[in-house]
């Protein structure tokens, strides 16, 4: 995208003209179809970007993969993007027998660091549907999303222009349909009613969010085009994160993850990913 038609396309998104009030996360009002729930501490936010930090050297640089593996045109972000575990997007979609391979040795770290952070995740989605979840064993387990430098080291300024625009691909969460073969080993899995959550557990000064839109789209074509040629007429709902705050949907939702906003160099946007599908009546948690 060129810089004017990136102008353009930031306009017509926040639809605030006078750069001073430029705070699209404020701009509108939040959506019905995200939920909300209230997981980390402050501390327990801390805790996770301490352990993850320490794991940097597991972290994978995903900044030269298209940030959505399944389209077939996504431009390179080139910035420090970085993911932790197994990611179905990135890696089931090019090479499946990569993903389990990645997650086979991946998991066990993860649950050695993170196990007392998947039990607080399952215990709150156990009070919010009232039926048992647990993170699945066969796929990987849920992981992270880190657009940052490394700890002591800041973002280069190029960079930090990069993260200000709509780096990531408006599109519907389609991962389930990499494990297909899985989900039939279960009496009944519930693919229409898939779910995607995300918790950030640190957020860059003028905050992050999620762009959804209430349109309905065919999700097995509409996330293999331009995002210029996907951009609904309607404008999107920008809903805000909050560290600590989970937020989730079901099924199609139609989203992209909002473009930064006056990013500065040390800012960092760190989120754990993950995905549901309940199966013989227990939501098992991936990535
Ligand atoms: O990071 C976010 O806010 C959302 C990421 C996302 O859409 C995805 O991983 O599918
Ligand atoms: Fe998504």
């Amino acid at each position: 995208m060129d810089k004017n038609t990136l102008e353009k396309y930031k306009i017509d998104i926040f639809n605030v003209k006078d750069d001073k009030k430029f705070h699209p996360v404020e701009a509108q009002h939040d959506n019905s179809h995200l939920k909300r729930v209230d997981v980390f501490t402050a501390d327990q936010c801390k805790r996770i970007e301490d352990t993850l930090d320490k794991m940097d050297s597991l972290w994978i640089n995903r900044s030269c993969t298209p940030r959505f593996a399944y389209e077939n045109s996504t431009k390179s972000i080139r910035a420090p993007f970085w993911t932790l575990g197994a990611v179905s997007y990135l890696d089931a979609v090019e090479d499946y027998a990569r993903y389990h391979k990645l997650k086979t040795v991946m998991n066990p770290v993860l649950k050695k660091k993170f196990g007392w952070m998947y039990d607080i995740i399952c215990e709150k989605f156990e009070e919010e549907f009232g039926c048992p979840v647990v993170i699945d064993d066969v796929l990987a387990h849920p992981g992270f999303h880190i657009f940052s430098a490394k700890k002591g080291q800041i973002i280069s300024e190029g960079h930090v222009r990069l993260f200000e625009t709509a780096l990531g691909s408006i599109h519907v969460d389609i991962q389930y349909k990499e494990h297909w073969e899985y989900w039939q080993t279960y009496n009944h899995a519930d693919l229409d009613n898939q779910m995607t959550w995300t918790i950030p557990v640190k957020l860059p000064k003028h905050g992050g969010g999620l762009y959804t839109w209430d349109v309905e789209v065919d999700p097995a074509v509409f996330n293999y085009n331009t995002n210029e040629n996907k951009k609904p007429d309607v404008s999107p709902t920008a809903n805000k994160y909050y560290e600590g705050q989970m937020t989730y949907f079901f099924r199609h939702l139609l989203h992209q993850m909002m473009p930064g906003v006056k990013v500065s160099p040390d800012d960092r946007r760190l989120t754990v990913q993950g995905h549901g599908i309940k199966c013989d009546g227990v939501w098992r948690l991936y990535f």
